[in-house]
């Protein structure tokens, strides 16, 4: 989809790795993919071009919670342009919700197949079915949803796949190839993943209703080809996307010795980290420096011990210095998630809270506000206690343009201002510019960047009301 947080689009533009996995599922088919992001402006153009010229038969859709409002009017673009064409839609917000969906008759009108969870086998499956002519009756297609005479029918689930057989991602298939790094459309950007699933249960979190708490891997063998096919076609930043790669640490140092041996570290490698999985092995944050890991994500999300045990986060305050140390000795840049807007939250907290993160010297404080996403245990939780305070529009589910919460001392107003104001502060905090890895590594592109989100931050200040999107 092309909605996109602002704050990300002026850091990355990273690609979707969803779709072009489940383009490489479908083998033996005519396949095209279009990620959105690349043609914002002219998104009905794009799309009213290509279905006039690609005539498909099916278009598979897939959003996000905040993005799937946008789906919504793509698929009825697509019906209003060939009514034929079967539309499908999969992702977050199809796998928590799709029985609520199936009862709007806006979706029922605009999309036939919702698929729920893992997509690539249960798509080339259904593509099959509609191939053998057997449209009237999908019953047989397990994580399905599809609409038969009498209204949808919820197929059974599928089993979490064997990621052994899941064909490599088919990225010749995209249409439009513009993903770079904070801007610099010189440094083009691509995405992998090595493993799925994560065994934590944070209480934010999605993904353990996605794949259950089960932690999967890909053999390093397969990665690697991955990353070399990449680098031949001339790209020079991986994003890997797993949510947990700290998990099994034999395999992330099997996977940065093959990087090395195989001559792959010229790739600049970008993660997603639990502090724990660092703070743990030392010798682990080395090699992967060795293999050219140079950016990394860190869930720290507070350095208060009551928060972190409040949303089940597996890390404290210790950890997460100890992970911030280390991740700087060996000059590997940081990213800092930082979560606002818990029950407990008052100004005072949240800006001690932003202090401590502060003196972690992260490269950019990342901050985001509690969201309650359907299906999270967090959401149940501050639905009791009444402190959602936007409950089902859920286009502003992004976690940063809106905030859907209000604390027991704060309204929603001032848990926006206040993080807002925070991040004013880090524009201006010299120890935040001293030594920073992206100023030092990304000049003008990273001061572009901050100058960017500086005035944006300025004017959601002056004007923001909670929704600035
Ligand atoms: C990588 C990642 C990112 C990257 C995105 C890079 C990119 N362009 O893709 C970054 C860091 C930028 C990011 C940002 C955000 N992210 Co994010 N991200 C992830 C992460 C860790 C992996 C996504 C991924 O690539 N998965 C691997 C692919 C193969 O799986 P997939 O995309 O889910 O697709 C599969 C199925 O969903 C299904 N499917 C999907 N679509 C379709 C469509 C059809 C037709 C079919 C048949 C099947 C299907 O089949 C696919 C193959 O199995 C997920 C967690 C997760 N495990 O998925 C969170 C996640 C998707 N992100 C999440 C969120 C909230 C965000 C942000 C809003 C947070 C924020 N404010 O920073 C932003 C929004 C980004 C934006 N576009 O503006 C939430 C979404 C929750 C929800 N209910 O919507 C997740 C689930 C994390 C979580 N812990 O809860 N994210
Ligand atoms: S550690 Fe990360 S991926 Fe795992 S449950 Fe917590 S937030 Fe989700």
């Amino acid at each position: 989809m092309p909605d996109c947080v602002k704050l990300i689009d002026s850091l990355a533009r990273f690609p979707n790795l969803g779709i072009v996995s489940l383009a490489g599922s479908l083998t033996g088919h005519e396949v095209r993919v279009l990620d959105l992001v690349t043609c914002r402006g002219k998104v009905e153009k794009t799309i009213s071009e290509l279905i006039n010229e690609f005539k498909p038969e099916l278009v598979g859709l897939s959003a996000m919670t905040f993005q799937f409002d946008t789906l919504m009017k793509i698929a009825a673009l697509i019906k209003g342009i060939q009514p034929e064409i079967k539309i499908a839609a999969g992702g977050y917000h199809v796998s928590l919700l799709y029985d609520k969906l199936a009862e709007s008759k806006h979706v029922f009108e605009n999309l036939d197949y919702l698929v729920r969870g893992e997509g690539e086998f249960t798509f080339a499956e259904l593509v099959s079915s509609l191939e053998n002519g057997n449209a009237s009756d999908m019953s047989e297609v397990a994580g399905l949803s599809w609409k038969s005479e009498s209204g949808w029918k919820h197929n059974k689930d599928r089993e979490l796949a064997d990621l052994e057989k899941i064909p490599l991602p088919a990225r010749d298939r995209r249409i439009c190839k513009e993903f770079y790094f904070l801007n610099n459309r010189n440094y083009p950007v691509d995405v992998i993943e090595t493993s799925r699933g994560c065994p934590f249960n944070c209480k934010f979190c999605c993904i353990t209703q996605m794949y259950g708490r089960v932690f999967r891997k890909y053999p390093v063998g397969r990665v690697v080809n991955d990353i070399r096919n990449m680098k031949e076609h001339g790209i020079k930043g991986i994003f890997i996307t797993d949510d947990n790669i700290t998990y099994d640490i034999q395999h992330l140092k099997e996977l940065c010795n093959a990087i090395i041996d195989h001559g792959l570290n010229d790739i600049l490698f970008m993660v997603q980290v639990t502090a724990a999985g660092l703070a743990a092995n030392p010798d682990l944050v080395e090699l992967m420096s060795r293999a050219n890991f140079r950016i990394v994500f860190v869930g720290f999300e507070s350095m208060d011990p009551a928060t972190l045990k409040e949303i089940s986060k597996p890390t404290s305050p210790e950890t997460n210095r100890k992970t911030a140390r280390l991740l700087r000795e060996n000059k590997i840049g940081i990213i800092a998630s930082v979560i606002v807007g818990h029950p407990a939250d008052d100004r005072g907290s949240i800006s001690e809270n932003f202090r401590n993160i502060r003196n972690l010297h992260p490269d950019i404080i990342y901050p985001l506000y509690l969201t309650p996403y359907p299906k999270t245990k967090i959401r149940e939780e501050l639905l009791k206690e009444g402190l959602v305070v936007n409950i089902d529009d859920y286009s502003r589910y992004d976690c940063f343009s809106s905030c859907n919460v209000k604390t027991r001392h704060l309204s929603q107003k001032e848990v926006f201002v206040c993080l807002r104001k925070e991040m004013l502060h880090d524009f201006f905090d010299p120890r935040h510019l001293f030594q920073n890895y992206f100023l030092k590594n990304w000049g003008f592109s990273f001061v572009w960047a901050i100058a960017h989100n500086l005035l944006r931050t300025l004017l959601d200040i002056l004007f923001g009301s909670g929704r600035s999107r």
